[in-house]
């Protein structure tokens, strides 16, 4: 099995000098952890063998390169580069992908902005990531998708790969209902379609997670089971898995000759000075500003440790095209000029400011020598500064200061907590940190290295794919009763060859798909002439068996030789003959139940109550999904205690509470035909729990089916309405011909 990486940089930066090619293995969290993990796989006896990445490799190769660079990288890196024009980045990965999505899901919505000139870009970039796996995808792969740049190639794949086992994983937070709705509504119900294309959508935090579900069922109206969410053909799973770093490398750096260097030379510098050590990428979500407003307010509270700490904020340059980074840029320039010039001396410089990147050598041994690391984005996904830090303290002392905010703070509850925007308590956190003896370091240190050992890059990756496989598993063992090539083809035979048929056939869900409110669900022309065809042959009996009442099947199917089955039994009509209840059933109970339902529609905007003869239904399709479950909880509970000695029964349908007399089901209305013809071949389909009594109750040899691939008591299941129909009409048209052929012999 093969773990295709797909991310939007690839692992490789690729750099033309003096006509010369240049590989570089790029920096950053993503590249470097990954690819410690994908080399060890290779090593462990794990189900993947073999990887390779597929991304952009940077905008510095000349066209005619272009082809000697693909090859290059495909032959000796197992990288497949998608090459982009600086024009399509800059509106893509400066615009739409930094412009919108990053400042919107860091809770920065005032920087948003929305461009359908972006958003078009963003579409197309994510086609040309589509093309590129599909061009290198096989089969059996494992395809992992990563991050807020390709949100939408899941779905996109998964059009093209229905079969394929596709994982994403988001790095940044996914963000409250309330800010995700600010997309346009197109580009909101686009991405959460994109991220339902994959098997398993990945999330750093439990809230993250939550939050994706909860913009899920609000925007598409999905509801999820313990985070599964049936889609048209396929379970898209959504879990929870806190990345982690490369533990060993960074508890092990300081014994490195490179690293220990570094370390004699900032021991050097410093003295017996405290450090204090920030590292952040040039962002607005990283709180560099407040962090300095914060030191200056600690150097006027705790003037004991002027000239005894210096604060080294590392700041790495990033985005430099972005106007708003620029300003910010000058503006940390000024307020660390302004910290040095109101509190320095000659002897002493309370800030060092540095604004580029360094090795891993140099930054390992700045972790190393570091008394105190201040984490404090105003926004993070999770901040792997944060858990390098601490592994980095291999004799346990050292003191992280964490905000709150940032997704690291769920793992690391014996860090300072801090409040981003509060510059007076991340001064006092200063003042703290410094003054924590060694041992209550060691003590809180131990515990955050004992998590962050256990759960590493390697078991975070691991989780990752084992989740996915064990998705996709669940998936295979469900499709292999999808009624799909041979399976069907021996039911066409079973279907051919019987002298006499019956179609049991569910209507809502089954044969239209739900419509907003019942009466718009009619059928369509094209269906009605499928039932005419398929009722109109001697040996077959149709019946659609629903929960809808008598008058409007009577009406819908007027003048075809259907028979039909009313409010889920209570009500049956053989081949347009009358109307015959099943079961002498009672309705003076209704008048009472009604009120009752109709307290909850004025509690519950949206929803209205259907009334059949021997039942009513409560339905709540166009309510708010949140405020239904909990009006519907209500509801059910009411009803329980009023039912309890009498003879009516509570029904879960989708998006509707059902009451009506015990004793009523699929079941009675389905086996009535079955015991009266006891035909030689029987097909009953349907997609709600009521249909469950009838697969529940029918013979091993009858065909049912059940319309989405769920678990159901039926021995089959088809994906959507639309295989239903697609399956009546071809049982329809074999029929037709079969006919033809007939009347041609007589
Ligand atoms: C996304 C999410 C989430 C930084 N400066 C230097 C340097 N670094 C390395 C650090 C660390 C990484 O870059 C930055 O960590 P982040 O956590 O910010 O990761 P990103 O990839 O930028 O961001 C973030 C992450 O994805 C993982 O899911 O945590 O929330 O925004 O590894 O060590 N490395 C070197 N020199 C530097 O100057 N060598």
């Amino acid at each position: 099995m093969r773990l295709i990486v797909v991310s939007n940089r690839l692992n490789l930066t690729v750099e033309e000098k003096d006509d010369k090619i240049i590989y570089k293995q790029s920096s950053g969290g993503l590249a470097t952890g990954l690819s410690s993990y994908l080399e060890s796989m290779k090593s462990r006896n794990f189900e993947i063998s073999e990887y390779l990445w597929i991304g952009w490799p940077g905008s510095a190769i000349s066209a005619e390169k272009r082809a000697e660079v693909r090859s290059e990288l495909i032959s000796k890196y197992n990288s497949h580069p998608v090459f982009l024009s600086e024009k399509a980045m800059d509106k893509f990965y400066l615009g739409f992908c930094n412009k919108t999505i990053w400042p919107l899901f860091h809770y920065f919505p005032m920087l948003a902005n929305y461009s359908s000139e972006q958003w078009n870009q963003y579409i197309s970039v994510n086609e040309a990531f589509c093309d590129a796996v599909l061009e290198a995808a096989r089969p059996d792969d494992i395809i992992w998708v990563h991050d807020y740049q390709l949100m939408l190639l899941p779905a996109m794949l998964r059009k093209k790969l229905p079969d394929a086992a596709i994982g994403y994983f988001h790095h940044i937070p996914f963000p409250s209902f309330e800010v995700f709705r600010l997309l346009p509504r197109e580009w909101r119900n686009s991405i959460l379609e994109g991220l339902l294309g994959a098997d398993l959508a990945g999330f750093h935090t439990h809230d993250y997670t939550q939050y994706f579900l909860r913009c899920v069922m609000r925007l598409l109206g999905h509801e999820h089971n313990l985070g599964a969410i049936s889609c048209v053909n396929h379970m898209s799973v959504s879990d929870t898995f806190p990345i982690g770093i490369d533990y060993k490398k960074f508890n092990s750096a300081a014994q490195k000759p490179g690293v220990v260097e570094e370390i004699n030379n900032f021991k050097a510098a410093f003295g017996e000075k405290k450090v204090i050590l920030s590292v952040d990428r040039l962002d607005y979500t990283k709180g560099i500003i407040n962090r300095l407003k914060a030191y200056e307010l600690f150097l006027e509270r705790y003037p004991e440790w002027h000239g005894r700490v210096a604060f080294l904020s590392l700041v790495v340059p990033s985005r430099t095209g972005v106007d708003q980074y620029m300003a910010m840029k000058k503006q940390i320039d000024e307020m660390a000029g302004k910290i040095n010039a109101k509190f320095g001396s000659a002897s002493w410089t309370p800030l060092i400011y540095q604004f580029k990147s360094y090795s891993f050598e140099k930054l390992a041994a700045i972790y190393s020598v570091s008394d105190v690391c201040l984490v404090t984005p105003l926004r993070d996904g999770m901040n792997l500064v944060a858990k390098e830090f601490v592994a980095s303290k291999a004799d346990g002392r050292g003191v992280l200061v964490l905000s709150e905010t940032a997704g690291a703070a769920r793992e690391m509850g014996e860090a300072i907590q801090v409040n981003p925007n509060d510059i007076d308590e991340m001064a006092s956190a200063m003042d703290e940190a410094l003054g924590i003896s060694y041992e209550e370091q060691a003590r809180r240190n131990r515990q955050m290295q004992k998590r962050l050992e256990r759960y590493d890059i390697n078991r975070w990756a691991e989780d990752f794919i084992k989740k996915l496989i064990s998705v996709r598993s669940e998936r295979s063992k469900l499709e292999t009763r999808l009624l799909r090539g041979i399976l069907k083809k021996d039911m066409i035979e079973k279907y051919a060859n019987a002298a006499s048929r019956l179609l049991l056939l569910d209507y809502d869900g089954t044969l239209v798909p739900f419509a907003d409110s019942p009466e718009k669900a009619r059928p369509g022309a094209k269906l009605i002439e499928t039932l005419k065809k398929l009722s109109s042959v001697p040996e077959n009996e149709v019946v659609i068996i629903s929960g809808r009442e008598r008058r409007t099947l009577e009406n819908w199917f007027k003048g075809i030789k259907v028979s039909l089955v009313a409010e889920h039994g209570a009500w049956v009509r053989e081949n347009e003959c009358e109307w015959k209840a099943l079961k002498p059933l009672k309705n003076d109970w209704k008048s009472h139940i009604m009120q009752i339902f109709e307290r909850c529609v004025d509690r519950l905007p949206g929803s209205f109550v259907e009334e059949k003869e021997f039942a009513l239904v409560f339905h709540y399709r166009k309510s708010d999904p949140e405020l239904s479950v909990l009006r519907v909880s209500e509801l059910r509970d009411d009803l329980i205690q009023l039912t309890a000695n009498k003879d009516l029964q509570i029904l879960m349908g989708k998006k509707a509470l059902e009451i009506r007399c015990a004793g009523v089901s699929k079941e009675t209305g389905g086996m009535h035909f079955i015991v009266e013809r006891k035909p030689d071949f029987i097909l009953s389909i349907g997609d709600d729990v009521t249909d469950e009594d009838l697969f529940r109750a029918l013979p091993e040899t009858v065909y049912s089916v059940k319309v989405g691939v769920e678990r159901s008591n039926a021995r089959y299941c088809l994906q959507s309405f639309a295989e239903v129909n697609a399956l009546l009409e071809e049982l329809s048209s074999f029929e037709n011909s079969v006919l033809l052929e007939k009347n041609f012999i007589k």
